[in-house]
This record gives structure tokens, C-alpha cells and sequence, in this order.
């Protein structure tokens, strides 16, 4: 709630620019207090109770993101173009008796609020009515669920506290030196940390710009990064390798340079940056990439430096408030150059996963979060190895479970076995891709991507398939994902 709080400092700075409109601090309090007290009906808290919102990237996001938090209920935002399937997963799953959307996504929304007796709240609607007084809500409430793929089959609820979130945008603020004067393009998904806490809440806290683009278009974005005007970029290196080849076949490699120079930071994340990606990027640009590590569960741990070397293929120290150790097979703390588990501690860290209380102990040790991810420290700066799951798969930024998608794949009655994996890709990092063990009728890809699409996001689809009358397997008699790729 702090970044709610410092919004009464900049009142009449722009907070948010979305739709060409410009929004200062002070509408976003007033509105959102406006649709807390609509949200809090006849009573005096939410009481941590979840409330699910579907919006765009738009004001209207933020708005009630702050509403929600104002009536000391939790936020959970969900994806735009998830299917029925996960939108209704998420909202069981937590137990979401509100639902928030606009115009745009009212009608999809209104048979599953119906079905589940959801109180379904349109914002574009303007007779909101105010009601009482906002509740007290302490930074040890539970603000925030996240739906993260791991190595189980469906997407666990991380579930942050107001205290986690302070600390995961105090540490991000101070250490890549956020000021009232930044102007910030927001064009990533608002369902995860990097699009919420790194670009919007940092900018928020602040007193920032955070200008949303409402659809992903790297055309636009390289107006906005040429307009002058935006001065900190975030995104994915899938979105840096668009941007460059946009630059290449669109911009007919016009000379940038001089119309980047007011740009102070541009940051890459959420999967590793390709070292061609970020020399290509500063040969354009002019600009040397800031890699950072991160994870829904920890907000951001590890970040190259401000001023300093940013060292390509590493992703520098840990951040302010952040304590890392490295850990192997036997528990023992590794000294530089031996790789290990990351391990995690600090306020930064999460509360736990929503209702899975066997699952959030498991993934403590002696109080240190256990990331799965491994890296080593190379001259003082960490280096991120690889996972310790070969059934997590990164791909466009996006984390996605294998297990998930084989469970889903199952159903289809003309799928006997299946194994998914993920293949190196220079544009996606990991493109995801199946290989099919198929009934009596050999399916077709088309047909199968179609069957997908209905249940599970675009990002999950396997893109490659391949048929075979067997898998391959190890001495164990378990499939062998290592083998399966080598199919590809
Ligand atoms: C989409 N396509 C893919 C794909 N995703 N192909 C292969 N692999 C994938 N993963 C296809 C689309 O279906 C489309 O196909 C074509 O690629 C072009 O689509 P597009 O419109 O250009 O791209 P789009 O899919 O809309 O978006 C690309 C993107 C998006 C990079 C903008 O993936 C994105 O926003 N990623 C960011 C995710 C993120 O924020 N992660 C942070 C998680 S938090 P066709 O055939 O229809 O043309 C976290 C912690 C941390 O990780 O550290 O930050
Ligand atoms: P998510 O669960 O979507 O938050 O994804 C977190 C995961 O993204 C981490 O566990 C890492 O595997 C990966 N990740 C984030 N940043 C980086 C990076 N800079 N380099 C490599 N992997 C990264």
C-alpha cells in the first residue's frame, strides 16, 4: 500500500497516460477510492478476500488494483486472452466471489459470473455509488495472487504480502534510480511481476508516468522509444529480437543513435538474453542492456549493476534487501565458480501458495526459498546455468509447465503418449514442442492446435509436433526428455 500512499506527494503529476489520456495521481486516489467503497457494498473490509479483474493495459487496471487493495481485498489479476478454461481455474481455484471488467470483456465474462454466482462489476460503468470509510489494511495482509507454472501440472496462486510487494519495488527503485522525471512504455502482460511490480508499481512509487500501450506492436513501440519522451524501457529478449528485426525490415536499419541518447535505462529479463541480442541492441541503440533475474515468488533477486559493468550472459549481484546463496545436490553452500541452486531470502520473498500449504513448505529450506534455477558466481557476477526441471519451459518470457500441457494433450482421444519439450529457439528462447505417440487416426497439427486453443493460453501451444510409435526412455523406463529433444 505504500505506493498508494506516496501518491499524495505528486497529485498533480501524470500517473498514467493510457489512450492518449492523461491521468494524474490524483484522479487515480480519487477513482480508486470510488470503486473501493463500490467494492466494500455494506461492509467495512474486504478481509483479504480475493477479487478476480479481467482489463486491458489501460488506467482502469490500475485503478482497480489500487480499489481492490484500498477495501483490503486481495488482487488478482487475470490474462485478457487466457481461454474460459483458465480464467474459470483461477476463479475456483481462488474463490473469487468478485469479478471486475470493462466493456470490452463484460459479455465473455457474464456466463461464468452467472454460473458461479460471481458479483460481476463493470467499470465503465459510471454510477458507481460511494458507500462508507476505507479500512485500515496492514503491510502483513495478503495483497496479491500470481498464477505461476512450476513442476506440477496446473499454475499455483503466489501469494505476496503488501510488505512483500514495498520491498520488491523499494529494492527495484533504489537500485535502478527511479525518479518523478521517468516516463515508462508498459507493453507486457499485467498478470505478472514484470509488467506490474518492475514497470508500473516502480514507476507508481515514484511518481513516475506509466504509459500503457494497449496492444503489443513494435512498430509503436519504436515511435514511442524515437518520440523523446520515454526515458526507461522494460521487456522480455523476445521482444528486443522483434524490436531488432522490426528495425531491420521495417525501419530499413534508419540510424537511431542520436534519437535514443535522453534514454537512461533499458532493462531485459524474465528469461535469459541472448549475448548476440544485447551486442546487437547496443550497436543499434547505442544502449548496453541491463540484465536482472527474477521470479514470481522472490520479485526481483539479481540485477547487473546501474553504473558499472553490465557484464553480457550474467546477471550481476543481488539486489538491495536481497540475500542469495548458492546450493548443491547435498545442501552444501558453493564459494565462486561451483554452480548450485539459487536460494532466496528476504522481505522480497513471498508469503506462501494460495491454499497448497504442503507445497509452500516444500519449497523452503531453513527459510530459504529453493528458486530450481541453477547458476554459478564468474568474477562476481552470478550466471544463470539452467533449471533444475527439464519440464519448466521459458518461452516469450512466459513460464510455462510441461507436465500441464501433457496432461491436457491426454485428453484428446487420439493421443496415446505424449512428451513436451522445450527447443532452443533464438527468437522465443524456447519454442515449445510435442512429440506424439498418436491412437489408431494420426491427428493433425492444425487439428490439434485448434483442440488446444480452447483450453490453454496461445503462449502454451506446442508449436513443433512430431509422430512416433514409441518414446524414448531411460534405464528407469521413464521417458527421457533429453532423448525426446534430440528428436527435434
Ligand atoms: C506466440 N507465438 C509463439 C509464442 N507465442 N510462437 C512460438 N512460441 C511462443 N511462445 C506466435 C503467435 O501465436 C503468433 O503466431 C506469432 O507468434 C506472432 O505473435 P505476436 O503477436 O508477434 O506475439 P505475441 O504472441 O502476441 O506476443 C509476443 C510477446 C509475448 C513476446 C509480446 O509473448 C509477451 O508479452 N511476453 C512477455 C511475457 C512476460 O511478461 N513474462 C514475464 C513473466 S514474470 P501466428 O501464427 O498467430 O502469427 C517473470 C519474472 C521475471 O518471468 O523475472 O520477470
Ligand atoms: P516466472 O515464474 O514466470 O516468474 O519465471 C521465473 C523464471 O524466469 C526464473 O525461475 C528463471 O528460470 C527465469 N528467468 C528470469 N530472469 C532470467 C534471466 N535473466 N536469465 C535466465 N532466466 C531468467
Amino acid at each position: 500500500m505504500k505506493v498508494i500512499n506516496k501518491a499524495s506527494r505528486h497529485l498533480n503529476q501524470t500517473a498514467i497516460l493510457s489512450g492518449g489520456v492523461k491521468y494524474t495521481y490524483r484522479q487515480l486516489l480519487r477513482d480508486s477510492q470510488i470503486l473501493a467503497r463500490f467494492l466494500l457494498f455494506n461492509s467495512k473490509d474486504l478481509n483479504e478476500a480475493p477479487v478476480a479483474f479481467m482489463l486491458g493495459r489501460e488506467y482502469h487496471y490500475t485503478v482497480t488494483q489500487w480499489a481492490i487493495w484500498q477495501a483490503g481485498g486481495i488482487a488478482v489479476p487475470l490474462h485478457t486472452s487466457h481461454p474460459l478454461e483458465s480464467i474459470k481455474y483461477v476463479l475456483e481455484d481462488t474463490g473469487s466471489k468478485i469479478l471486475i471488467t470493462n466493456d470490452q470483456f463484460l459479455e465473455q465474462l457474464r456466463p461464468i459470473a452467472d454460473e458461479m454466482s460471481l458479483r460481476l462489476i463493470n467499470v465503465d460503468e459510471n454510477n458507481l455509488s460511494l458507500n462508507t470509510g476505507l479500512p485500515q489494511i496492514s503491510p502483513d495482509r495478503k495483497a496479491m495472487i500470481l498464477y505461476t507454472s512450476g513442476t506440477t501440472s496446473k499454475p499455483k496462486g503466489v501469494v505476496t504480502t503488501h510488505n512483500n510487494i514495498n520491498h520488491q519495488i523499494q529494492s527495484l527503485v533504489e537500485a535502478w534510480h527511479w525518479s518523478k522525471e521517468d516516463h515508462i512504455i508498459n507493453i507486457l502482460p499485467l498478470h505478472h511481476v514484470h509488467g506490474i511490480i518492475n514497470i508500473m508499481s516502480c514507476a507508481l512509487w515514484s511518481g513516475a508516468c506509466c504509459e500503457f500501450l494497449e496492444e503489443w506492436d513494435p512498430g509503436l513501440i519504436w515511435e514511442k522509444l524515437l518520440s523523446g519522451k520515454v526515458n526507461v524501457f522494460m521487456a522480455v529478449p523476445t521482444i528486443y529480437y522483434k524490436l531488432i528485426r522490426y528495425w531491420e525490415e521495417d525501419l530499413n536499419e534508419k540510424p537511431v543513435q542520436e534519437l535514443l541518447k535522453h534514454i537512461r535505462l533499458m532493462v531485459s529479463g524474465s528469461a535469459a538474453l541472448p549475448i548476440p541480442v544485447m551486442e546487437m541492441w547496443k550497436s543499434i541503440t547505442g544502449h548496453t542492456l541491463l540484465e536482472r533475474y527474477g521470479m514470481t515468488e522472490i520479485g526481483m533477486g539479481l540485477s547487473n549493476p546501474y553504473l558499472g559493468e553490465r557484464r553480457a550472459g550474467h546477471v550481476g549481484q543481488p539486489l538491495p534487501g536481497v540475500t542469495i546463496q548458492l546450493v548443491d545436490e547435498d545442501g552444501v553452500v558453493q564459494e565462486e565458480n561451483k554452480p548450485g541452486e539459487i536460494q532466496v531470502k528476504g522481505s522480497t520473498v513471498f508469503h506462501s501458495y494460495w491454499n497448497k500449504p504442503e507445497a509452500t513448505k516444500d519449497t523452503f529450506s531453513d527459510g530459504w526459498f529453493k528458486t530450481g534455477d541453477i547458476a554459478d558466481i564468474n568474477n562476481g557476477y552470478y550466471r544463470i546455468l539452467g533449471r533444475n526441471s527439464v519440464d519448466i519451459i521459458k518461452s516469450g518470457g512466459y513460464k510455462i509447465s510441461a507436465l500441464e500441457i501433457e496432461n491436457i494433450l491426454l485428453e484428446h482421444p487420439q493421443v496415446r503418449e505424449c512428451a513436451i519439450v522445450g527447443i532452443p529457439d533464438d527468437e522465443w528462447g524456447e519454442m515449445v514442442s510435442c512429440c506424439i505417440i498418436p491412437g489408431n487416426d494420426r491427428p493433425d497439427s492444425a487439428t490439434l492446435k485448434e483442440w488446444l486453443r480452447d483450453r490453454m493460453p496461445g503462449y502454451k501451444i506446442p508449436r513443433n509436433y512430431i509422430f512416433r510409435d514409441a518414446l524414448p526412455k531411460n534405464a528407469m523406463g521413464k521417458v527421457s526428455k533429453n532423448e525426446v529433444k534430440k528428436l527435434f
